[in-house]
């Protein structure tokens, strides 16, 4: 990747870029943040076709690989996963469907309603919300349901991802149980629905509005999360205020949220009941190239594991030992082992597991490789997680390109 710095954007409208970013600036009001924007340029190249994108940085983001500009979809470049096991603010990928969204908001003057099928209405402001339980915290990755859809054979209509639509951090924030405990949910209650200050460009949209089943909502572990990482959610993940569904594929992690109501029958709107759903067959696959007879609302994320310290083609010391490393995550059960093989799948050894920061996590995993000769060598790694669950060697296929988690090999050069 070239890291030269120049003075406007090359190949980009600068309008464009401006009008979009430079607004989005405004709203935050960062110090600073506006200066980048202009020292920030170049490309990468997704190892898929048409996987050329422009690295562009955002307000409060380093430079990111643009995916789309209105609105804003930046995936965070792979190289990202090998510097901590904790994702930085500032590289953590940004996913919105709607192009109206929220560039400023005053804190003080927002407030969350919470309505509809409880005993009392509430409307809490910022500070009301961080006083109504001892804050929670909880490490756990957020992961696009398309994560990696671009490396899908046959390919698939959506966004052309490569791994870089996950993220893990560790979210501040109040149980989600604890504020609907002080609304007093009825009797009646089955889903609680959860909207953001994003709107629909034109009225025909539909809002992105997304809901959770009644016992799910008040398992203890969502959240409404204000902080990740120790500080303020960046704008473009949902300052002031998300939702944080550990272990969950973020369409459900909604942004900006001011508006829970809970509700005496399953939600019916589009991002639930057209959008993101899934097949109900094994593993939620298909053929390439059918459709779903029968579909359920996406759920859990697969087990997926990848190297991270050894990009494609990198060269490694023939006869000597090169240090792997890399992660793996599950839906929530906790990972238990991962496997790493250098000769293309043919024999398998555990790897070394780093530090637990909890079962939502990304787990860190460690192997030493020593190539007994010089040439190509494919290292794979498997993980298992605390069910009995794995990768498959072979990828599944679904057309929305959703759940991706075949073994991904990585080959390297050994000189
Ligand atoms: N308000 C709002 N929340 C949203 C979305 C959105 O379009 N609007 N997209 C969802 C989807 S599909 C994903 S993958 C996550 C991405 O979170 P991030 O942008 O903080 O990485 O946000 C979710 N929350
Ligand atoms: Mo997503």
């Amino acid at each position: 990747m070239n890291r030269s710095r120049p003075e406007l954007p090359r190949t980009i409208d600068r309008r464009k870029f401006l009008g979009a970013a430079g607004a989005l600036a405004a709203g935050v009001a960062l110090p600073g943040s506006v200066a980048r924007l202009f020292g920030a340029e170049d490309r990468v190249v997704l190892p898929f076709e048409n996987g050329e994108r422009e690295l562009v940085a955002y307000p409060q983001k380093r430079p990111l690989i643009q995916l789309t500009a209105r609105p804003p979809q930046l995936e965070t470049p792979f190289s990202v996963f090998n510097e901590s096991v904790l994702t930085p603010n500032d590289a953590f990928f940004v996913r919105y469907h709607l192009s109206d969204i929220p560039t400023m908001i005053d804190p003080a003057a927002f407030r969350l309603r919470v309505h509809g099928k409880v005993a009392t209405p509430l409307s809490l402001s910022l500070d009301e919300l961080k006083r109504l339980a001892p804050p929670a915290e909880i490490v756990a990755v957020n992961q696009c349901s398309g994560n990696s859809r671009g490396h899908f054979t046959p390919r698939v209509n959506g966004g052309q991802l490569s791994h870089g639509a996950m993220g893990n951090a560790r979210w501040t924030g109040v149980p989600l149980r604890a504020v609907l405990e002080k609304a007093g949910v009825s009797a009646d209650a089955k889903q609680v629905s959860f909207n953001g200050l994003d709107r629909p460009p034109i009225p025909a949209t539909p809002d992105y509005i997304k809901a959770l089943d009644l016992d799910h909502a008040l398992d203890g572990e969502v959240m409404l999360a204000w902080a990740m990482n120790g500080a303020d959610l960046p704008m473009l993940n949902g300052y002031p205020l998300r939702l944080v569904v550990p272990g969950h594929y973020g369409t459900y992690w909604v942004k900006h949220l001011d508006d829970i109501e809970v509700l005496d029958h399953t939600f019916a709107g589009f991002w639930m009941a057209t959008a993101y759903r899934v097949a109900s067959t094994p593993a939620h696959a298909l053929e390439p190239g059918t459709t779903a007879k029968q579909t359920e609302p996406i759920c859990r994320f697969t087990v997926r594991s990848f190297i991270t310290s050894l990009a494609a083609n990198a060269t490694v010391p023939a006869g000597r030992e090169t240090a792997v490393r890399g992660i793996a995550f599950d839906g929530g059960h906790g990972i238990r082992e991962v496997a790493f093989s250098s000769d293309g799948g043919r024999s398998w050894r555990a790897a070394e597991l780093g530090v637990d920061l909890g079962k939502y996590s990304f787990r860190e995993w460690r192997i030493g490789f020593t190539p007994d000769k010089r040439g190509a060598h494919t290292l794979m790694a498997r993980a298992l997680n605390r069910l009995g669950e794995s990768q498959p060697l072979d990828p599944l296929w679904n057309p929305a390109g959703y759940l991706r988690n075949v073994v991904e090999p990585v080959k390297v050069e050994a000189v």
